[in-house]
């Protein structure tokens, strides 16, 4: 016992986000730390979501054999450079068997990934699994969200979009106020959904409109496409995904693309903040 403790100890990096970077060590924290892990099966980070309230230690361990990486994941919406989404930038290795722990002070959401095994899109600015992974079409992403006001200033209503000619929405995350309104726009011929696959992981603290929430496109709604507005009257994080375009797989608690869907092996997915 005290073997395992001491050496859990060597192995332990501690590093502060948000407020300063703590060089040299950090004492494990007194609670149970929530664990992510790069499993060696899926060699996928499990929990996909991990919530958090701020001031918490997350442990990121690599259990495969290969080194990994987790980074950030370039905003693809510049407006949200400082404020809820990474709010702090991680860049670690990791190697076979190692943990480190990073204590998550300022609120906000943090989208990590493994650049082992996956690119950014330049395009649509997703995560997206390179192509022979055992993992594929799932991407070894992470997302961590840190209860609480986000620095930066939130919106009260936010808008994202299906792009024209595309199964995806532009924004992965977007953010509001509590009592605003998302309104989701249709830019695509076909009919898009914003599915609610239910509450897991401490995401969709409440459905989100009627559950299925279609959004018609310019098919159906000529000449500009069509207009879902959705409001939001409980804080949390939400997650929606199109049922037209991917399943849920309710034990990875992920969507997975359709092999049809035009940004395969990018899931078309998004998140919503609500702040209070
Ligand atoms: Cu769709």
């Amino acid at each position: 016992m005290q073997s395992s403790a001491v050496r859990w100890l060597a192995t332990f990096v501690g590093i502060v986000l948000g407020a300063s970077l703590l060089g040299a060590c950090g004492r494990p924290p007194m609670t149970v730390s929530p664990t992510v892990t790069l499993d060696a099966t899926t060699k996928l980070f499990l929990p996909f979501i991990t919530a958090i309230n701020p001031n918490t230690t997350v442990i990121f361990k690599n259990a495969d054999a290969a080194t990994h990486t987790l980074k950030t994941v370039p905003n693809a919406d510049p407006t949200t450079v400082g404020g809820f989404l990474n709010p702090g930038t991680i860049t670690q290795s990791l190697n076979s068997g190692q943990q480190i722990g990073i204590t998550f002070t300022t609120p906000g959401l943090y989208d990590l990934y493994d650049d082992t095994q996956a690119t950014i899109d330049p395009t649509y600015h997703r995560v997206k699994a390179n192509n022979g992974t055992v993992g594929f079409p799932y991407a070894p992403e992470a997302v961590v969200w840190v209860r609480g006001n986000p620095p930066g200033k939130v919106a009260p209503d936010t808008k994202n979009s299906v792009i024209a000619g595309v199964d995806g929405f532009q924004y992965q995350f977007t953010a509001l106020q509590y009592h605003g309104t998302l309104t989701l726009h249709n830019y695509d011929t076909d009919k898009h959904y914003a599915s609610d696959p239910g509450t897991f992981e401490g995401v969709n603290p409440t459905a989100i409109g009627n559950s299925v929430n279609v959004i018609l496109g310019t098919d159906d709604a000529p000449p500009d496409g069509g207009d879902t507005p959705l409001t939001f009257y409980v804080p949390g994080l939400y997650y929606y995904y199109c049922t037209a375009h991917a399943n849920f797989n309710t034990q990875l608690q992920r969507a997975i693309p359709h092999k049809d869907a035009s940004l395969y092996p990018i899931v078309m997915e998004s998140f919503v903040l609500v702040v209070q």
